[in-house]
């Protein structure tokens, strides 16, 4: 899950009682647990005291926000061999009930994802104030590094560039599973795709590895929303990759921007798009 939507309309959970004990010794059904998922970054607080109960900052977590009551027991329970048929039994006890504050807590707006090299870091200086490390060989960006983006209409955006992906990473190659829980806590993806004359590989056979280390890593993941970016449109050459990776979004649906973090060409209308769908995405929530 990417939000926490379904809980804005949904907001009081209940679990099915168990069911009742009978005669024969026989036990009632016990109640089911009542799962409510939520997204990666969920943060679960007590509405009265603000405590927090949980922060659930990783894939498959669990927090039991509230204990079922205990089950009853039936009069045969408290039998003893003088006191054959015992007139009285425990009755079961009502569940927990809780009031909870459930939010979501993102790194950023946006995580920029790559293979290394593709120009990441790059871009986030090309349109924040943020100055992170840029070089021409991989892992050059260690951890992640947060950017404001500013547009002229006075709103705004954060984004993190992330470290470089690479094959194997949903298995822990590279700083692997750390980047990719950071790719988690963001509400959309830029994917990075290096378009240069001189950049390694296909542009769309390195989108669809990183898509499937994604992929590998949490299925939900990748259905996060993801705009595709081209870099280094400056030094595209006779533009080859650039036209292959444009087709395949084209074919596949997917939003394609060509930039150049060096000109600034095409970097306002990529950032226009973003704000435009991260103010969707919250009204929706
Ligand atoms: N000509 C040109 N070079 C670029 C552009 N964007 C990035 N580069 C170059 O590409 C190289 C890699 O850029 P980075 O921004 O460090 O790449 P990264 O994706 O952050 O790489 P990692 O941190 O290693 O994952 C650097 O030498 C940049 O100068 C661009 O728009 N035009
Ligand atoms: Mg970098």
């Amino acid at each position: 899950m990417n939000t926490l939507i379904d809980l804005r309309y949904h907001r009081e959970y209940r679990a099915r009682k168990g069911g009742h004990g009978m005669g024969k010794k026989m036990h009632g059904k016990n109640g089911e647990d009542l799962v409510i998922p939520v997204p990666v970054g969920t943060v679960i607080r007590d509405a009265d005291t603000k405590d927090v109960i949980a922060d659930l900052d990783g894939n498959g977590m669990e927090v039991i926000a509230a204990r079922g009551g205990r089950g009853g027991l039936g009069n045969s329970h408290f039998a003893t061999p003088v006191r054959q048929a015992p007139r009285f039994a425990q009755p079961g006890e009502p569940g927990e009930e809780h009031s909870l504050i459930i939010e979501l807590k993102l790194l950023a707006d946006i995580g920029l994802i790559g293979l290394p090299n593709a120009g990441k870091s790059t871009l986030l200086s090309a349109i924040s104030s943020a100055r992170p490390k840029i070089a021409e060989y991989p892992f050059t960006t260690l951890r992640p590094v947060l950017g404001v983006v500013k547009l002229e209409d006075y709103r705004s955006f954060v984004v993190a560039d992330i470290p470089g992906l690479i094959e194997g990473a949903h298995r822990g190659v590279g700083l692997g599973f750390q980047f990719l829980r950071h790719v988690e806590r963001t509400s959309m993806l830029l994917h990075l795709i290096d378009v240069s004359e001189t950049g390694q590989g296909d542009p769309v056979e390195n989108f669809k590895k990183i898509n499937g280390e994604i992929a590998l890593y949490n299925q939900e993941l990748v259905r996060k929303p993801q705009s595709v970016v081209g870099t280094k449109l400056d030094i595209a050459g006779n533009g080859e990759k650039l036209d292959r990776l444009e087709q395949y979004c084209t074919r596949n649906n997917m939003d394609f921007f060509p930039v150049s973090a060096a000109t600034g060409a095409g970097i306002k209308r990529l950032l226009s798009s973003v704000s435009g769908k991260l103010e969707a995405m919250k009204g929706k929530l």
